[in-house]
């Protein structure tokens, strides 16, 4: 079930992959990146899963880019580091971004440059009032990558982001709680029974409206009022031709809770 740097694991609708370096602060390697889309794909493709949790082992949830893995001291050359992104952490960030089930982020520790931005990619992102995000890039003479450059103005606003960004300061959990970068801080004690209560909770949801959902609010960031009215009108087309959304309204009727399968049709 497992593979060398990803823990994977299966119960009742949840697929938790959990980030397994501990040693190194999960930091990623090209090995983790290939097991880690290839634990998101599966999820993705598996009818019994409804909701994929994404966490770390130990006291970090990711450190990002395993620096040694780019560059050690005997290492001369100058390496693409644009390459990486594109082998590694661009089809990472759009498979989290359309995959077509909820992500939720269990932020364990500490989670700095590529490592936080992958946590802010997922749909629900929880954390532990601990944790901190870091954007450590300028830290190493680098550019925030893995989607932040998007996510952080558009999530805390653009004063924000350039801070975040420019001083590389670590932003405790519950500051990004009250930023809205995050969706929830959490006692460290609280963390793992939060997030399986929402991922309980998220695996009896109508799984194939949040998908859709997800592509609508991915959609909305470019598009304008009138084309997302537009694309809002397709998606509820296809939404409200599933058997959950019939079985939502029927149970609202008949004054009982809805049982949803996730299922498109
Ligand atoms: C690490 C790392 C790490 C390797 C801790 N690598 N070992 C994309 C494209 C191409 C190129 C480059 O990058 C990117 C995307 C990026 O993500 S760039 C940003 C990369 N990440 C960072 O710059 C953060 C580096 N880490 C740190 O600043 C610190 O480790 C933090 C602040 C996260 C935690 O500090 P501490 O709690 O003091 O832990 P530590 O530094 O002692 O780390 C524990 C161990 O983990 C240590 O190993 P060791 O064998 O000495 O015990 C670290 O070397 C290792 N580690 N981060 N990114």
């Amino acid at each position: 079930m497992s593979s060398a740097t990803i823990l994977i694991s299966r119960s009742g609708g949840v697929t938790r992959l959990t980030l397994n370096r501990p040693d190194k602060l999960n930091a990623f390697t090209l090995p983790m990146h290939a097991e880690l889309r290839a634990g998101l794909e599966d999820a993705n493709a598996d009818p019994q899963c409804r909701v994929v949790v994404l966490t770390g082992a130990g006291r970090a949830f990711s450190a990002g880019q395993d620096l040694a893995e780019v560059g050690g001291p005997t290492d001369r050359s100058t390496p693409d580091a644009g390459s990486r992104l594109e082998l590694a952490y661009n089809p990472l960030i759009k498979l989290i971004t359309t995959l077509e089930k909820p992500v939720v982020c269990a932020v364990n520790g500490i989670a700095a440059g590529a490592g936080a931005n992958v946590a802010l990619a997922c749909d629900l992102v929880y954390a532990a009032r601990s944790a901190s995000f870091l954007q450590a890039f300028a830290r190493i003479g680098l550019v925030p990558d893995a989607s932040g450059t998007w996510t952080l103005p558009r999530l805390a606003g653009q004063a924000r982001a350039r801070g975040l960004a420019m001083l590389a300061e670590p932003l405790p959990a519950e500051k990004a709680e009250a930023w809205g970068l995050i969706w929830k801080c959490v006692d460290d004690d609280k963390l793992e029974a939060e997030v399986t209560a929402v991922a309980e909770k998220l695996a009896a949801a109508p799984t194939y409206a949040l998908g859709l959902a997800k592509q609508a609010f991915a959609a909305s960031s470019t598009n304008t009022l009138a084309q997302q009215l537009d694309l809002e009108r397709d998606l509820q087309r296809l939404a409200g031709a599933s058997p959950d959304a019939r079985e939502g309204i029927l149970a609202f009727l008949e004054k009982r809770a809805p049982k949803y399968t996730g299922r498109k049709a």
